[in-house]
């Protein structure tokens, strides 16, 4: 008989169960206490996660490969009968805040003195994002005790873990009921409201997760089909100590409308009308009616240059410079007047198709779905055991090679850690968005231990200073967990 625990985390909502015996509830259990005089009524928790392949094209519309991490968002939660949230952080470092809350109109998301947003923004993205779902009609709020251990800033999406706790809360708290995929489109479109254009990715593994696989992650409609990774293998994250805060800066939103203005001009060039609509890559791919090989030809011959500039686009786009503004541009792009057009879109069109690859790999090592021989990889259809791993670790290392190279959102540290483990026999990619943040290393099972130890001495010691005891705070093996999920009393 499955248990309660099996048959809720299988179900298509977010997993209510009775609260767990756990020293990290327990303490944050007091905190709340300590600070509100009562205890909190449930709590909520968030993983964080890591991708293994697929980066930067969620917000093409392409599928992504990601899994959950046993890093989370766990919060304490209470209603009360009054309009405002009233939040609270187990670490110092995050400042408390209280604010009213009447409309999710008035609630405004700004950036702090340094365009970094407040931390408790992407709390009030997730509560702005529940109002509206709820059409402002309550006239309640929440307390909030929040302790994360998602390392922030690092690609492994603690802002969106943090925004889809806090609007996961602020619905259960109203007795509203989503599916996990109503809940992740509705937190993916809320996390926006901090100001990056993100494609869902995040949000959606943060619900969609299932113990020991990854996920196959399609959008439009969101959906996700379970991977079964290589048993032979690890998946080890590695942090570069280079932080990266996303909405501090327009890189992110740069590439987002690169590809935008990508997409429109292939559909244009190719005599295919476009309202003038934001499309994405995929969506222009869809129209053109072309293989993903046929599409990375389309953009060498539509998209020659190197840099096109704001004039050369709206000439072969025929429009006005406030109309390209006004139609493509996020309010932190707009005075960007060079564009790197055929770069981002042979990322995304040869990234959607090494995602495929890996995918039909791990079916086939796992002995669950067809193989797609047509490659050159494989033998007869079959692929052996280290073939497997070799393979998965190339289109890993194509990955990262092309982020650095086409994407530009790599980090030195990041390349560092890349080059090491690649000396090492270990095949590895930044993770995320890059920038900073963090590798994710396919690791043989037999090399674990001397990888992980290696890293510790070249990476984290030589080139740190960091002390081999402890950098086990930034480089482990991971394995994956399970999604969302809530714990009542
Ligand atoms: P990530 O790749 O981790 O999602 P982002 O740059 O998008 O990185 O967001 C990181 C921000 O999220 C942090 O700067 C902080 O404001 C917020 N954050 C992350 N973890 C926590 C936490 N435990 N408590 C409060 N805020 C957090
Ligand atoms: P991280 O690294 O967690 O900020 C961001 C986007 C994802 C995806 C990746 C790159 C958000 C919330 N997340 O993730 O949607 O585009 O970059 O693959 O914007």
């Amino acid at each position: 008989m499955p248990t309660e625990m099996e048959c809720e985390l299988k179900s298509d909502k977010v997993p209510i169960v009775i609260t767990p015996s756990d020293e990290r509830i327990s303490r944050l259990s007091r905190l709340f206490e300590d600070e509100f005089g009562h205890n909190p009524s449930f709590y909520v928790r968030v993983p964080g996660r890591v991708n293994i392949i697929g980066e930067h094209i969620d917000y093409c519309g392409y599928p992504v490969l990601p899994m959950a991490l046993e890093q989370d968002i766990l919060v304490a939660a209470s209603l009360i009968q009054e309009p405002a949230i009233y939040l609270r952080n187990a670490n110092s470092k995050y400042k408390s805040f209280n604010t009213k809350i009447t409309t999710y109109e008035d609630i405004k998301i700004t950036p702090d003195g340094d365009g970094k947003p407040f931390w408790y923004n992407y709390v009030l993205c997730g509560i702005k994002g529940a109002l509206e779902h709820l059409e402002n009609n309550t006239e309640n709020g929440l307390q909030l005790y929040i302790d994360g251990n998602i390392p922030p800033a690092s690609g492994l999406s603690s802002s969106s873990a943090l925004v889809s706790a806090a609007c996961l809360s602020f619905l259960y708290a109203q007795n509203v009921s989503m599916s996990k995929t109503e809940i992740a489109s509705l937190c993916a479109k809320s996390e926006r409201y901090i100001g990056t254009q993100g494609g869902g990715m995040d949000q959606a593994i943060a619900f969609l997760a299932e113990k020991y696989c990854a996920q196959y992650i399609t959008f439009q409609p969101l959906q996700a089909t379970s991977v079964s990774l290589p048993e032979d293998a690890v998946f080890v994250v590695a942090h570069s100590l280079a932080e990266a805060n996303k909405a501090a800066t327009n890189d992110f939103n740069r590439r987002v409308i690169e590809c935008r203005l990508a997409a429109q001009i292939l559909l244009t060039l190719h005599g295919i009308p476009t309202d003038k609509k934001i499309i994405t890559l995929s969506e222009a791919h869809n129209k053109i009616g072309k293989s993903l090989e046929e599409m990375i030809q389309l953009v060498h011959t539509y998209l020659p240059k190197d840099i096109y500039t704001k004039d050369e686009v709206c000439t072969i786009l025929k429009i006005g410079e406030k109309e390209l503004e006004n139609l493509y541009l996020t309010a932190n792009t707009k005075d960007i007047n060079e564009f790197k057009l055929k770069q981002r879109a042979l990322h995304v069109y040869e990234e959607a198709l090494r995602v495929d690859e890996f995918r039909n790999i791990c079916n086939q090592s796992s002995g669950n779905g067809k193989v797609n021989g047509t490659n050159g990889h494989t033998t007869n259809g079959v692929v052996s055991k280290n073939e497997t791993l070799a393979i998965l670790g190339k289109l890993m290392l194509k990955s990262h090679e092309s982020l650095k190279n086409l994407y530009e959102c790599s980090h030195t540290n990041l390349d560092r850690i890349v080059e090491i483990s690649q000396k090492l026999g270990v095949h590895s990619r930044l993770t995320g968005a890059g920038w900073g943040g963090c590798v994710v290393a396919l690791c043989p099972k037999n090399l674990l231990e001397n990888y992980i130890d290696i890293l510790k001495e070249e990476f984290y010691d030589k080139h740190c200073n960091i002390d081999k005891c402890d950098a086990h705070l930034y480089v482990f093996a991971t394995t994956p967990n399970h999604g969302a999920i809530i714990y009542k009393n």
